[in-house]
């Protein structure tokens, strides 16, 4: 059985013509077998009816026959038998018998199987048949009424046609038009009540394996062209389609109870009251309301029901704008006074920052299922306008909660995207996401997508928004089934949730419900949608409101009468008015009301730090010499490492005899450190496994067994946190959304995102500006999350050289001209800004930053500038001296030399950043000019250390002060230090410039260039007269 299993499986996905050729070249000598131990040994080739385009089909019917006899018509039967016994060519066909008494429901039947004389035109015709049921699996959704307002955007080259699923020879011939693009595959109307066996590959026939043509044409029908399109059969696992087949196919599938139906009835209602509610208090406000989809609210309560009911008990959602309110009243469930409150303009905020609009804040709520009686959490995380930017954030927020509570599977966390039509084909960044979604490090085990497609975007046509048919194309590339529902059948979208929860939960996989609606005010409340969409509106107005349309039907079947009806939407417009009037008691907006990641302990119940210091970040020697020891070994017995890393390691280990470290061996004992400390750490982005510039090494590989891998991070002592570290797909906008999304869920992990170089952060630039930072001062939310960008000039071309600091600085939020007053720079100056922002010119001040980011009692997003040539530099090292307990991180170094030691005589003092250090103190090295010039490292940018660089400049009275930088003058950190250096010496002096000139892209393409301009840069900082005309 294994064995038939196996070839068909193989055999299946192929065309009967391969088909045909696979076997013949697999097995070309033996006679004709399907399977080695149950072979039929009858040359059956020699069949006058098995065709090359045949043979599939009769294959089908093999194995079916195989697994049970009676599963396939009389008549196959006895060939097979025959066939299998021996029967000579020709000999094994037999006329069927007649049909039984059996299939008297199918008298009408004019020429049955048996009494077909000619063979050939028998097997034709089933063929024909089964390429129909075919057809429709593949093309029915192009004629399915998905449309509510009938005049559908999918444009592909037919028309949908509106027909019954009365079978009657014009929806036939219309039919088989339109799904077999004009064949007919030799069928015609006279064969409408022919009856036909059919094949595995279809649920139609439910207990029957038999049907005459006009009746598989019927339930086809039923199936894939009313109110639902299914698009799967690009789907390319056999399972997984004939799941689909069955829950779409199975003939009555598609049943509801009175009490589901009245659910849905009450859960339309509170949808559509709801938004008439807001309408009515707050005519003229934006609200972004969900008229025309008000389907929306019992869809996701049927996909968090289902969930819930298979083991779910967290859900994180992402949506835009649309809908937005209604889903927190009726779907999270927020108090709708805190919903209501906010239409208040005279409210005053609570909180810190800037907060935001009320569509767009998040929301966290605990609470029980009442469906299933369980408890669920439903978590709606805030998002910027910028739409489908959510994406990623939510399914690393997902992710992090799966990886926290153990949930390897997406058994118990799960998430749900919403999305608009038109971004969710516009945005590249749904793609980015999707690709995520099955690797081993991003996957959240499948996430539910709903498209509320409007077929509008703002004014835009969908024929001018994308090029696809579906604005749900893009989930192909990853197989996931795509459910389109016309939004005015609540059922129809009922069901297609229901089986969209249930695919997440058998397949783990993405899935997509397309909301075929409408949008029945303009893009918001306040807008025309006249002027562009003319007709399209007229047409909306004429609509119905589907709860309306809805309320009919089932008054007129009985479920409810007018009167309970009636009483449903006056017990809802009741709860809305009692919590208005409360609403009007809130005085003040809380916005961390609207937190979508707690973090239960971190602070203190009124959300405090617990305290504002911070430890030293120094760690003891025999930990540094472990960790070190661990870095440079491999801690697995019988594996092969590359001879080139072991010299590597090697290094690594004299280094540690040594007690020096290099930047890859500080990163190293930051992370082992933190990772005793039970801090989790999770190190993603493109190859950082081994790192761009080959320093890193996290992951060995087996030279002789392949993908055998280890990672001696996770060695490092006995109930140490897990070290992730993961290579990820080519993005920068996904993935850095997703660590972002994953620091979110808890403050006890240190996430990092690395970028190839830096400059490749631009293209993740909205996560940038709207989420890091930004992000606490509109959510309140605070986020560790570490950038490290490979940054410096080291003659590589404008690409690649840098990360653009003064972009960063740009948004940092202190003021240049203010010197901050604060007791405490160190701690408190950190919690005032909106991110930190360094760059390290010494291995173990990497050390010490990436420790402090967790070990301060508050979380701001780190932007590290780490070094390219920097990492084998051998000046470039640290001793563990400088990592031991008592140590800290350095905002600035000091000169520590001859200028240090008598600074009155000093004429100038360069501050500078990053890597030009070295070549700073190499040049006046070789100028002699130690007593002249001190150099100042300044290694925190943001938050400026203003106190420090003041008593640095008072040290030297007599000096000029200098920024020297390798960026051109307009970039880097030039525009950014000086007006501060100017307030911490209240603009005494000058602060000059020594750097490259403006220019448009950031370096040259030219080695010789470069060096030319890098000794340019160097004389003029250290040639004392520079300035003179200037001052
Ligand atoms: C990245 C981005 N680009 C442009 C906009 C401006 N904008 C806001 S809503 C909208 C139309 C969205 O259409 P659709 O996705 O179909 O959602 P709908 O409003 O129809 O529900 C546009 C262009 C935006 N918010 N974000
Ligand atoms: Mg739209």
């Amino acid at each position: 059985m294994l064995n038939l299993r196996t070839c068909a499986a193989k055999l299946r996905p192929l065309t009967a013509s391969q088909t045909v050729k696979t076997i013949s070249q697999h097995r070309p000598a033996a006679p004709r077998t399907f399977q080695q131990i149950r072979c039929y040994s009858a040359p059956v080739a020699a069949e006058p009816f098995l065709s090359g385009t045949s043979s599939n089909y009769v294959e089908e019917m093999y194995y079916a026959w195989l697994e049970n006899p009676k599963s396939v018509h009389k008549s196959w039967d006895i060939f097979f038998r025959n066939a299998n016994a021996g029967a000579a060519p020709g000999t094994a066909y037999q006329s069927p018998p007649p049909l039984s008494t059996s299939l008297s429901t199918l008298s009408q039947a004019q020429f049955l199987v048996q009494a077909q004389p000619n063979v050939d035109k028998l097997v034709e015709d089933h063929l024909a048949v089964q390429s129909l049921i075919r057809a429709y699996q593949v093309r029915g959704h192009h004629i399915a009424k998905l449309d509510p307002l009938g005049i559908s955007c999918v444009n592909f080259d037919d028309a949908p046609v509106t027909v019954s699923p009365n079978v009657d020879l014009a929806v036939f011939k219309e039919r088989l038009r339109v799904l077999t693009v004009g064949g007919f595959y030799g069928l015609d109307e006279s064969d409408l009540d022919k009856v036909f066996h059919l094949p595995t590959t279809t649920f139609i026939g439910g207990n029957e394996s038999a049907l005459p043509l006009r009746e598989i044409i019927r339930r086809l029908e039923m199936a894939y062209c009313q109110h639902i399109g299914v698009e799967f059969m690009f789907i390319n696992d056999l399972e997984q389609c004939q799941w689909i087949r069955q829950k779409f196919e199975t003939p009555g599938i598609m049943q509801f109870t009175n009490e589901e139906k009245r659910t849905l009835l009450a859960r339309l209602v509170r949808s559509t009251r709801f938004e008439e509610f807001l309408h009515r208090k707050w005519s003229s406000e934006k609200r972004f309301g969900l008229e025309g989809c008000e389907v929306l609210i019992p869809a996701l309560k049927t996909i968090i029901d289902k969930s819930s009911e298979k083991g779910v008990d967290y859900v994180i959602m992402g949506m835009p704008h649309r809908g937005r309110l209604n889903v927190l009243a009726n779907v999270i469930r927020k108090e709708l006074e805190q919903i209501f409150c906010q239409f208040d303009s005279k409210l005053e905020a609570a909180d810190e920052g800037s907060g935001d609009v009320k569509y767009h804040l998040g929301m966290y709520h605990r609470r029980i299922n009442r469906v299933t009686d369980r408890n669920i959490t439903l978590s709606l995380v805030a998002n910027p306008s910028h739409l489908e930017a959510a994406d990623p954030v939510v399914q690393g927020k997902t992710k992090a909660e799966q990886f926290y509570c153990g949930d390897t599977e997406g058994k118990k966390v799960m998430s749900i995207l919403l999305h608009g039509d038109a971004a969710f084909a516009g945005q590249g960044i749904v793609y980015e996401t999707f690709h995520l979604s099955d690797l081993p490090s991003y996957t959240t085990h499948g996430t539910v997508h709903v498209v509320v497609n409007n077929q509008i975007g703002f004014t835009t046509d969908p024929r001018m928004a994308r090029s696809s048919p579906y604005p749900t194309d893009v989930a192909r590339v990853v197989n996931a089934p795509i459910f389109h529902v016309n939004a005015d059948d609540p059922e129809a979208v009922v069901y297609v949730c229901n089986v969209a929860a249930e695919w997440r939960s058998t397949f783990h996989k993405d899935v997509v419900v397309d909301l075929v609606c409408y949008r029945r005010n303009g893009h918001n409340e306040m807008d025309e949608p006249m002027f562009t969409q003319p007709l399209m509106y007229k047409q909306i107005r004429k609509q119905k409101p589907v709860l309306q349309k809805y309320a009919e039907l089932l008054i007129s079947q009985g479920v409810v009468n007018q009167l309970e009806y009636e009483e449903e939407i006056a017990k809802y417009d009741k709860i809305c008015e009692e919590a208005h009037a409360r609403s009007k008691d809130e005085k003040i907006l809380h916005i961390k009301h609207w937190l979508d990641s707690p973090w239960p302990g971190f602070f203190t119940l009124d959300g405090q730090p617990r305290s504002m210091t911070c430890p030293s970040t120094g760690l003891n020697e025999e930990d540094l010499t472990h960790i070190g020891q661990v870095a440079s070994s491999v801690p697995v017995e019988d594996f092969t490492i590359h001879g080139g890393l072991s010299r590597i390691l090697k290094t690594r280990g004299e280094m540690v005899k040594n007690r020096s470290v290099d930047w890859a061996l500080a990163e190293y004992m930051a992370f082992g450190s933190l990772l005793k400390e039970g801090i989790h750490i999770r190190l993603s982005g493109q190859d950082v496994e081994r790192g761009t510039f080959s320093h890193r090494h996290h992951v060995l590989h087996d030279q002789n067994v392949d993908k055998r891998t280890c990672i001696p991070m996770n060695h490092l002592w006995p109930n140490q946190a897990p070290y992730t570290v993961c290579n990820s797909s080519l993005s920068e906008y996904g993935v850095l959304g997703f660590e972002l999304g994953f620091a979110m869920a808890s403050p006890n992990a240190l996430v990092l995102w690395e970028a190839q170089f830096g400059d490749f952060h631009n293209t993740a630039q909205c996560i940038i500006d709207q989420f890091i930072c930004p992000g606490q001062a509109k959510w309140v939310r605070q986020n560790g999350i570490v950038l490290l960008l490979p940054h410096g000039m080291e003659g590589m071309g404008p690409e690649h050289s840098s990360a653009r600091p003064e972009r960063f600085l740009q948004m940092c939020n202190d003021d240049p001209d203010v010197f901050p007053k604060l007791d405490d720079f160190d701690v408190r100056q950190l919690y005032d800004c909106n991110w930190i922002v360094v760059n390290c010119s010494t291995p173990a001040n990497f050390f010490h930053v990436l420790r402090r980011q967790i070990l301060l009692p508050f979380r701001k997003p780190l932007i590290i500038f780490t070094p390219k040539s920097l990492l084998r530099h051998p000046e470039a090292r640290s001793s563990f001296d400088d990592m031991l307990p008592g140590t800290h991180f350095l905002r600035i170094i000091p000169d520590g030399g001859p200028a240090a030691q008598s600074p009155e005589q000093v004429k100038r003092v360069l501050f500078c950043t990053g890597k030009v250090y070295y070549d700073l103190t190499r040049e006046r090295k070789a100028r002699q000019m130690e007593a002249d010039v001190a150099i100042t490292r300044v290694e925190q940018l943001s938050p400026f250390p203003f106190d420090l660089l003041q008593r640095e400049a008072q040290k030297y009275p007599a000096a000029e002060l200098v920024w020297c930088q390798e960026e051109h003058k307009n970039q880097g950190y030039y525009d950014y230090v000086k007006p501060r250096l100017r307030t911490t010496i209240n603009r005494a002096k000058p602060v000059w410039y020594a750097g490259r000139e403006p220019a448009a892209a950031p370096a040259t393409g030219n080695k010789k260039t470069h060096l030319t301009e890098l000794q340019r840069l160097l004389d003029t900082a250290f040639d004392l007269d520079a300035f003179k005309d200037l001052a």
